[in-house]
């Protein structure tokens, strides 16, 4: 038996534009998500994300089912469009009230909210007049829609995370364009990813100036990043993996804990990097009150030379990746998910280390992780024993690296419900529970069992 220590915490995360629904009510603005979902050929099986789970109209129950797992703490993230319609102004009354009746569901249930303020719906009107994430306008913006989200919330929110995965916002948003708003380009990330560190920056110090010190909670960044193993003991490519976590993870951590770009960046982008200015650094270097971490795969890095640069998939050195000069490739005899994201446990623990060891042992938080696989009902029930496969041995290595001293804190199971995955619409399936889009139904699948029992144990 593993037993996690007392107070671990566990529970499962989802987004608003991938379960909410109710796209154009409750005074609800437009998302660059909803743009981009509605323009034909984004989006692999051409739905969108108007109703999704419908959670809108059906958390109530959505919670009550939560409670009956057994869950105790879970994350979901507040669509900024229907708290600011334009992305500016005067909250929308409607929208604070949605937010304050879920918090206070939950708190009933005695479950603990965990709240993303941005995972990726910016209101579509900051993209219209101001170019969203590319003017440094925006962060001012959401600092004031981050205020208005403590001011009303933060008395019953304790755990606040400013953005999402900034790294998928530059790099798939504007770098790859395979994600709103759909922009390629090989300079727009750096920019984009300059003002998203700025807008936490702003954000987490108005929360501890003006708010931690009588609310008492605590507000991190979350961050995506996949584990890059050598491929080779040679020198070079030790170093192109080194190199690939510096631009995958280094680019927004190192600035949060260390006050500047990793110098690999620096020295291989050159002048599309920006400087931080000793305001900046003031405002961003130790504003993490934790180190929130998404993580779901592994891949090998090689060093790639110049010429060499691949297919122009996300996880090859094309286009903006180029600028890491890293080869990736995937082991044949690993396993593989729907996502065809390999399965590798040992990566996580590896990951865990390299930032306990980086950023000075900060305690971490594991605020997803979790698999797609081609979940469907047979008589009524959803066995995914590869899901409770790939769970055990993931958390197996979670806790392999707390006993090596890693201040892992929790895990978020991504995801409670099977949901709009993005590009992917709904043909990837994440959930413990089955969605059936057609009547909304869900259906809970094995793994909702088993991850229920090691709640209750505090371990497996
Ligand atoms: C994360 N990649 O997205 C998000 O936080 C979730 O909203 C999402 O549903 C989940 O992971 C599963 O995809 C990612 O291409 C999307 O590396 C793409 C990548 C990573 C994370």
């Amino acid at each position: 038996m593993k037993k996690f220590p007392e107070g671990f915490v566990w529970g499962t995360a989802t987004s608003s534009h991938q379960i909410e629904g109710a796209w154009l009510e409750g005074g609800k603005g437009l998302s660059i998500w909803d743009a981009f979902a509605h323009t034909p050929g984004k989006i692999a099986d051409g739905n969108t994300g108007d109703i999704a789970c419908d959670h809108y109209h059906r958390y109530k129950e959505d919670i009550v089912l939560m409670a009956s797992m057994g869950l105790t703490a879970y994350r979901f993230s507040i669509a900024w469009p229907r708290i600011q319609p334009l992305g500016r102004g005067t909250p929308n009354p409607e929208g604070i009230r949605f937010y304050s009746d879920l918090i206070d569901t939950l708190l009933d249930h005695g479950i603990t909210p965990w709240v993303t303020l941005y995972h990726w719906d910016l209101p579509l009107a900051l993209q219209f007049e101001l170019d969203g994430w590319l003017n440094p306008e925006t962060a001012r913006c959401f600092h004031d829609y981050a205020e208005i989200c403590f001011e009303h919330f933060g008395d019953r929110v304790k755990h606040w995370i400013t953005f999402n995965e900034p790294w998928v916002v530059a790099f798939l948003g504007h770098g790859m364009g395979i994600f709103a708003p759909g922009r390629r380009s090989n300079e727009e990330p750096y920019r984009v990813a300059h003002t998203l560190l700025r807008a936490h920056g702003l954000a987490a110090d108005t929360y501890h100036r003006r708010f931690q010190p009588g609310q008492g909670g605590t507000i991190g960044m979350t961050c995506n990043c996949d584990w890059r193993e050598p491929l080779t003991d040679s020198p070079e490519d030790i170093e192109a993996a080194q190199r690939a976590l510096e631009f995958f993870l280094g680019w927004f951590a190192d600035p949060l804990y260390r006050g500047e770009y990793p110098e690999v960046m620096r020295r291989r982008v050159g002048e599309r990097l920006p400087v931080f200015t000793p305001d900046d650094v003031a405002l961003i270097k130790g504003s993490n009150d934790f180190f929130g971490l998404n993580h779901y795969t592994t891949m090998y890095a090689s060093h790639a030379a110049p010429g060499n640069e691949g297919d122009g998939s996300p996880f090859d050195s094309a286009g903006i990746a180029a600028d890491q000069g890293v080869h990736l490739s995937a082991d044949p005899a690993w396993e593989q998910t729907h996502m065809e994201w390999s399965i590798v446990p040992w990566g996580i623990r590896k990951l865990l280390a390299w930032i306990h060891d980086r950023y000075g042992a900060p305690e971490i938080i594991v605020t997803e992780n979790g698999c797609a696989l081609d979940d469907r009902p047979v008589d009524g029930v959803v066995h995914d024993p590869q899901r409770i496969a790939f769970l055990k041995a993931y958390l197996g290595e979670c806790y392999e690296a707390m006993q090596q001293g890693i201040k892992l804190r929790g895990y978020f199971l991504w995801s409670f419900m099977d949901n709009f995955e993005w590009s992917s619409g709904f043909s990837r399936r994440f959930g413990i529970l089955y969605t059936d889009y057609a009547t909304g139904k869900r259906i809970p699948k094995t793994s909702a069992e088993w991850y229920q029992k090691l709640v209750r144990n505090n371990g497996f």
